[in-house]
């Protein structure tokens, strides 16, 4: 008998001890089953029962018998507590404090080429320009032969390209990612006829990269051929776009300079959109005060002819700028990498979107 009593003090102690270090329900229910169940300590004292005498059985019986009465009822209280306190512990993680302000979400836009592109459009569409797109594979015939830059020319060297075929054996049907939009104006030229007024905005591609240049960069050239088209037409166009575009009166210079595909040729500058002019350190104008931002001329006589329009009867202007080049300076984006890589927490800080 005192065999049994000590086993029972042994047991009770050894489960007190244990159910007073479980901290979770899951514990709990591995006390359980190692107290109560089929190989459980209380279970293995129960099943020994049969070794007894029968005289002996009785007692031993109940006192094994309230002994698992006690464990369960232990058991039981301590999973109503532990239930209690994960369920309110669970609930405490879940909350929602309703009065709290929302964090917002960042609006989307445009990327800043695409917006720069919209806003020059739009303004040409003013002047009465109509949009005209067209291939990035592009023939040799329309890319540089109907531009007056046959195979010899050097000024191709300056915007050698990606060809899809061996530049060898080139032949005007050859293709080749088009290095200007150019292309596309020969093509409504020949599509649409004269008067004509176009912008061409387009992906163009050159073998060009460095910290100022990618080898894919957005371009937009514009067109207009008429009857008897002036010079000062042509300026007084491009002085309104550029002052549009900046939204203030922009001094401006135009300096001689030569492309094959107009004559007479030049370079449009506006007056620094950072300094002003005013800082010899300017990172922007390189202290020049001065930006280059568009290529122009007259249409090359030879160019009107390859659009199937008589150069006799019509003439016109054309210019060209990047795009890319523009976005940066309206929206002071200082590396060209941050328009291409993708990475638009540069453009959240709210400093570049309009
Ligand atoms: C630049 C310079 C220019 C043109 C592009 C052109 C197109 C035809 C006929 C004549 Cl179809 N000219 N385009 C003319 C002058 C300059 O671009 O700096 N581009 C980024």
């Amino acid at each position: 008998m005192s065999d049994l009593d000590n086993q029972v003090r042994e047991v009770k102690s050894s489960f007190d001890r244990a159910a007073g270090s479980t901290t979770t329900t899951d514990g709990l229910q591995e006390l359980k089953v190692r107290y109560l169940g089929k190989k459980g300590a209380l279970t293995v004292l129960l099943k020994s029962l049969k070794d007894l005498s029968p005289e002996e059985r009785p007692l031993a019986g109940e006192v094994l018998n309230t002994l698992r009465d006690e464990l369960e009822r232990k058991i039981e209280n301590k999973k109503q507590a532990l239930t209690r306190a994960e369920d309110a512990a669970a609930e405490a993680m879940e909350k929602i404090d309703v009065t709290l302000p929302p964090r917002g979400r960042p609006a989307g836009a445009f990327h800043p080429v695409a917006q720069t592109m919209h806003e020059i459009v739009s303004i040409m569409q003013g002047l009465g320009y109509s949009v005209a797109l067209g291939p990035e594979i592009e023939e040799d015939h329309y890319n540089f032969e109907c531009l007056n830059m046959p195979s010899w020319h050097p000024a191709r060297d300056m915007q050698d390209t990606f060809y899809l075929s061996n530049p060898e054996d080139a032949g005007s049907g050859s293709l080749l990612l088009r290095t200007h939009t150019s292309p596309v104006q020969i093509r409504s030229m020949l599509r649409y006829g004269a008067p004509l007024r176009i912008v061409c905005p387009g992906k163009v591609y050159r073998r060009d990269n460095d910290p100022t240049h990618s080898p894919m960069f957005n371009q937009l050239e514009g067109l207009l051929i008429e009857e008897n088209v002036s010079f000062s037409i042509l300026k007084g166009s491009l002085v309104e776009l550029m002052n549009g575009f900046f939204g203030r009166e922009l001094k401006n210079r135009f300096r001689a300079s030569y492309f094959p595909f107009t004559e007479p040729s030049m370079e449009l500058d506006i007056e620094c959109v950072d300094c002003g002019g005013k800082n010899p350190g300017c990172r922007v104008c390189k202290g020049t005060g001065w930006l280059e931002v568009c290529g122009l001329g007259m249409v090359h006589p030879f160019v009107v002819r390859s659009g199937g329009i008589d150069p006799e009867k019509y003439n016109g202007f054309a210019f060209g700028m990047g795009l890319d080049r523009m976005a940066m300076l309206k929206y002071g984006i200082n590396d060209l990498r941050y328009l291409f890589n993708g990475n638009v927490s540069y453009f959240l800080s709210g400093r570049n979107v309009s």
